[in-house]
Order: structure tokens, then C-alpha cells, then sequence
């Protein structure tokens, strides 16, 4: 199986970082293809950034070889609606696996996540999902994306404070880590902390292995049908659904080149 690991930021050291926990947890079938967005922000914090975002995603889905499954790695879940509504194969956020896989092992948990500003995104999440019963409070730490992986900061003691703070203050009995820069953390905070720390990576990676295994696709009956063909102008006319949706963007270029 084929499980494309999208990071919808343009760090590309980042999405080694994600690759080794997905590959950590992958089955031995299991082909863990990366994919860095060609366009965007160098990281994702907040709402503008996210929604630029969702175009590098989109064209990591559209091109290249089909994969068996998606996975978007940013904790926001940037464009994962869209993203189901143009191909069939199973797309999984990091933020909904890992929120979803937490209620399996624990009755409560609290998110620790990077800066203030995107404490808002992952509020929203929590209710979007239904995990307001569950999650006990989303933590900010004040850390940027790119300070995760800057050699001698201080972003591991921070979190870890903040993680403290949540078991002791939040009643907290397991941590979703709220950024997918995070993902080389979860052992090394579980391993302080005594409690589950959920890593969304290796969560959708999981989850995605288990929705092709069971042979689920997406449901194309109702909102996540694919786009209708319709005209767009401007920079995005070249992002117009055509009716040979789900083609990719490369095979349907080339169908038009035979046919015109
Ligand atoms: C993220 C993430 O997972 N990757 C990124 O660039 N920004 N999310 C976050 N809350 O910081």
C-alpha cells in the first residue's frame, strides 16, 4: 500500500522529520511516499497561512502517481475537506487521527500546541470533531513551527513544562501533540510524563492503513462528491474541476492534448 505523507508547509527538513515517525509505525507493506508543498508558507500559524496552504496540498494529490491513501501533516487539517472531494482514496488529518486515536486509550486529554495565535484552530477542531467532551483544554506554548527543529532552543522544555502544567492543572490523562513538527517528541515526552502522548503522524498513518485495509474509500453521494465542473479565472484557472475528475491534473492534460 501507498500512503502519501503531505507536509502543506514548504520545510522540507520537516517532512523528513515526519517521515521517519511514519515510517516508524508503518506496516512492513506499507510504502511511505513524502511530499514537500512546492508552494506556501515555510510554516503554517495561523489562518492565512493555512488557507494558502490548501494549493500545494491540492497539487500533491492531483500529480504525480496515484496513492492509496493521503495524509495531511499539519495539525490545522488545512483543506481536508477539499482534499476529499477530489479523489476517492482516504485522506486523514493528523489533528483528527490524533484527537480520535486519544479517545481510545484515555477519557480525556489536552492538546499542546505551537504559537498563542493558533490556539484558535485547534479549538475549532476540537468542535468540528465532536471532542469537546474529550479534550480538556488546547495548551499554546508560544514556540515557533521552525524553532522545533532549530539546533539548542529551548522548544523540548517548554513543551514539556506545558504538558506538565496539563496533567497537573487540566486533569489531563493523555497529550495530543499539536503540531506536526512535534512528531520526534511523543517517546521522549511519554517517557517523562508516565502517560500516552499522541503523535498525529504516526495516528493517521494507522488509521489510513486501517481504511484501505478494510477496502473504505470516500463517499462521493454527498459533499465530498467531486467538484463540479465549472470555469475559475485568474491565477486558479488552472485549478478548474473538469468533468474528467478524478483523473489527475497529468493524465487529464494529456487527454486534452490528444483530443484538441
Ligand atoms: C503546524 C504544523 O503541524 N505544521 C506547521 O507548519 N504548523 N501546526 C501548528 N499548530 O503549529
Amino acid at each position: 500500500m501507498r500512503i502519501k505523507l503531505i507536509n502543506p508547509n514548504t520545510t522540507a527538513s520537516m517532512t523528513e522529520l515526519m517521515g521517519e515517525a511514519a515510517r516508524a509505525v508503518a506496516a512492513p507493506g506499507t510504502d511511505i511516499v513524502l511530499a514537500t508543498s512546492r508552494s506556501g508558507a515555510a510554516s503554517i500559524e495561523g489562518h492565512y497561512d493555512e488557507a494558502l496552504s490548501v494549493l500545494g496540498t491540492i497539487d500533491e494529490i492531483l500529480e504525480g502517481n496515484a496513492a492509496d491513501a493521503y495524509v495531511i501533516g499539519c495539525f490545522g487539517d488545512p483543506g481536508l475537506l477539499a482534499a476529499r472531494e477530489i479523489t476517492g482514496a482516504p485522506v486523514i488529518g493528523i489533528a483528527e487521527a490524533a484527537m480520535h486515536a486519544a479517545t481510545f486509550i484515555a477519557t480525556s486529554f489536552s492538546i499542546v500546541t505551537t504559537l498563542e495565535r493558533t490556539r484558535v484552530i485547534s479549538e475549532q477542531l476540537v468542535r468540528n470533531y465532536g471532542m469537546q467532551d474529550h479534550c480538556r483544554r488546547v495548551r499554546a506554548t508560544d514556540v515557533p513551527v521552525l524553532d522545533l527543529e532549530k539546533p539548542g532552543s529551548s522548544a523540548r522544555a517548554i513543551i514539556l513544562d506545558e504538558c506538565e502544567k496539563a496533567l497537573r492543572e487540566d486533569r489531563a490523562e493523555a497529550i495530543v501533540l499539536g503540531c506536526a513538527g512535534m512528531a520526534d517528541l511523543a517517546k521522549y515526552l511519554e517517557g517523562r510524563l508516565g502517560v500516552p502522548v499522541i503523535d498525529g503522524v504516526a495516528a493517521a498513518v494507522k488509521f489510513a492503513e486501517a481504511i484501505v485495509g478494510m477496502g473504505l474509500r470516500t463517499s462521493k453521494v454527498g459533499d465530498l462528491a467531486y467538484p463540479l465542473p465549472k470555469p475559475y479565472v485568474g491565477k486558479l484557472s488552472s485549478y478548474a474541476p473538469t468533468e474528467l475528475f478524478p483523473m489527475t491534473k497529468r493524465q487529464s492534460a494529456e487527454r486534452f492534448a490528444i483530443s484538441g
